[in-house]
Order: C-alpha cells, then structure tokens, then sequence
C-alpha cells in the first residue's frame, strides 16, 4: 500500500470508531509491530538513498498525523464514557435529597450571639477542660472547704483524686488570671456539670462567664457592660436592676433582673407575680481571689459575671421546658431554622 493509501484508510478508520476498544485495534493496524506505518517505514532500507530519504520524510509525516488523530479520538472516546456514567448516576443523587434542612441547636444559637455581643465589646473568648482541677474549681476561688457546693451530693468527682467535672465556668478565668497579665478583659463559655435533675434543673447545661481586670476597673464599668449586653441579647430597651447577693468569690455581688418580657413588669406567671426576671449574678473579683493567681490587689481591681445559657436562651424564645434542649425532637428543633 502507497503512502497516500494508508494515510486516507487510517482518517477513515479512526472516523469510524465508535468505543475505547475499536481505538486500541486501529492503532495497532498502524503502529502495532506489523503496522501498516511500521511495516512500511521498514520495507525503505530497500529503497535508493535518496527515494529512502523523501519516502522516510513521508511516513513519518503521515505516522504524526495518524497518532494526532487517535489522540483526538481517544479524549473524546474518554469524555462520551465520563458523561455517559455520569447522566445515569444523576437520578440517583436527587433520589435521596434530604426532606429537611437542618437547623443551629438553639443552645448554640444562643452562645453565638453571648459571644458576638462581648467580642464587639473587646473581649476574647477564651476555653478551658471540662475535666478540673479541684483546687481551680473550688479552692482558687474562695470557696470554703465545707461549702455545701463541694458535696458529693451537688458535685461530680471523677475516679483521680483532686478532679471533677467543672460546676462553673470560673476555673478557665482562674487559668488565664495564673497565665496572662492583665488587662483582661475576656468571657468563658462552655458546659458544665452539677448533680440536680428536676423540672428546671439538668444535670449538663451551659454557661457563659465574664472576667476583666484593669487598673481602675469599678462597679460602675460592670454595671454598663452588663446593661449594654442584655439590651443588645434581648433586642429591647429592657429595664435593668442591680439586687445586693453574695459569692464567695466577690465583694460586693449582686444579681442582675430583667423587667419581665411576657408581661412588661405587671407580674404573671412566669416571674411569678413580682415583675422582674433574675438573667445573671455578677460582682467586683474578691482581692482575696487576684491575689491567689498572683495578681496584685492594690494595683488591679476585676468585676466579674455568669450567666446560664438555657435560662437566656428560654428567655428569648419563649420556651418553658429545659428538657426540650436535650431530647433531640426534631419537631422542636426544626423550628429554630433561621433565614
Ligand atoms: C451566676 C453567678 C458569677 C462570677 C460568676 C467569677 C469568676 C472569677 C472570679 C470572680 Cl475567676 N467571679 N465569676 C462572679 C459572680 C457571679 O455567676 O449566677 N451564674 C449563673
């Protein structure tokens, strides 16, 4: 076969395959061992010098050509078969798209907006173990060796001596006090853990605990930060009133009141006839406190906060059981989907 004979056959052959395995029998009738290109470029060491040269030239041309043209045919063979697996595969895939959309846990929801409103303010969010050193839960933070808070009956006791399960979110205040000089101006949020489990009471639940030490840090910054945060938590210029308590671990302490949401302060139900709702505790840092994380008393002064996230969180929306959070109905949760 001429040259120009083999080079049209192999255009019309390589036209004419339709899958990957045709392609592989045309490119060894041409180039496969005893090829038509191969056998051909062979016959020329028979041939004169010179028509050895132009004839050599040639098939070579044409050999270019040839692989060129399987290539082409061998990406779009590639491509057609990706395709074709692919439209088959589709149907399956919308098959089993979900019914529901999920939805953010409105515990989460809710320290997300905590943290949002304190790191607007300036404050670091800062973490800590729920596994805790005794001392660091208790001791650190002046709370007596027999305060009814250490009981067995109130506090979970892990099987190592000298550790429990967090009851408060103070010790991680307590680890940033030993570990970093102030200014501090941080908050904590995270689970903790006390044995009650009642109506109104679970045995896992969140908190969210606030710290700032400065030089001239005084009741008056606590008491605007705290005012600023609720009325941006609850959306609305709620009143605010500050009612003296006490904490180990302030001096002076006081807990914080909403007025009442459901009815305006009239007194109902929910805050049982009085007209206010108690959100946070919250007081000036113990100088006794600051001095055992090595911070001097007479240099620095701290106020401090807590608050329970499921109590704010069924605050704002309105729910009336704590259990809710923890059952996992999917009828409750679905309803916490936000746009
Ligand atoms: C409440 C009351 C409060 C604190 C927490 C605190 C932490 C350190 C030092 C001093 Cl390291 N205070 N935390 C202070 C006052 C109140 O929480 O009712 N929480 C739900």
């Amino acid at each position: 076969m001429n040259p120009e004979d083999i080079e049209k056959q192999a255009q019309e052959d390589i036209g004419k395959v339709s899958n990957l395995q045709e392609l592989q029998q045309v490119k060894s009738k041409y180039l496969g061992k005893k090829g038509l290109i191969t056998l051909a470029l062979k016959e020329i060491v028979s041939l004169s010098p010179e028509e050895r040269r132009e004839q050599g030239a040639k098939l070579n041309r044409i050999k270019e050509f040839v692989e060129e043209l399987l290539k082409r045919a061998e990406d779009r063979l590639r491509r057609e078969k990706v395709e074709k697996e692919l439209s088959l595969q589709w149907q399956e895939l919308t098959v089993s798209l979900p019914k529901y959309a999920g939805a953010i846990h409105p515990i989460t929801q809710t320290l997300q907006r905590i943290q949002d409103i304190f790191v607007g303010m300036g404050f670091s969010v800062e973490e800590g173990p729920e596994v805790e050193l005794e001392s660091y839960n208790f001791d650190f933070l002046n709370i007596p060796k027999e305060h009814p808070a250490r009981d067995m009956q109130d506090t979970f006791y892990v099987n190592k001596e000298g550790y429990l399960l967090r009851t408060h979110t103070s010790p991680v205040q307590i680890r940033v006090m030993l570990s970093q000089k102030p200014p501090i101006y941080m908050i904590a949020p995270g689970r903790v853990y006390r044995r009650d489990d009642d109506p109104t009471h679970s045995p896992v639940f969140h908190q969210v605990e606030g710290l700032v030490v400065d030089e001239s840090a005084n009741f008056k910054h606590m008491k605007h930060t705290i005012e600023e945060f609720l009325r941006e938590f609850f959306e609305a210029d709620v009143p605010v009133r500050f009612r003296a308590s006490y904490f180990p671990f302030t001096e002076p302490s006081a807990e914080v009141d909403i007025g009442c949401l459901v009815c305006g302060g009239k007194g109902c139900r929910v805050c049982k006839g009085s007209g206010w709702l108690e959100v946070m505790g919250c007081g000036m840092v113990h100088p006794q406190v600051l001095e055992n994380c090595g911070i001097d008393s007479e240099l620095y002064q701290g106020f401090a906060f807590g608050m329970g996230v499921e109590r704010l969180c069924m605050l704002y929306f309105g729910i009336d059981n704590i259990k809710l959070f923890y059952e996992n109905d999917l009828r409750f949760l679905r309803q916490f989907r936000w746009s």
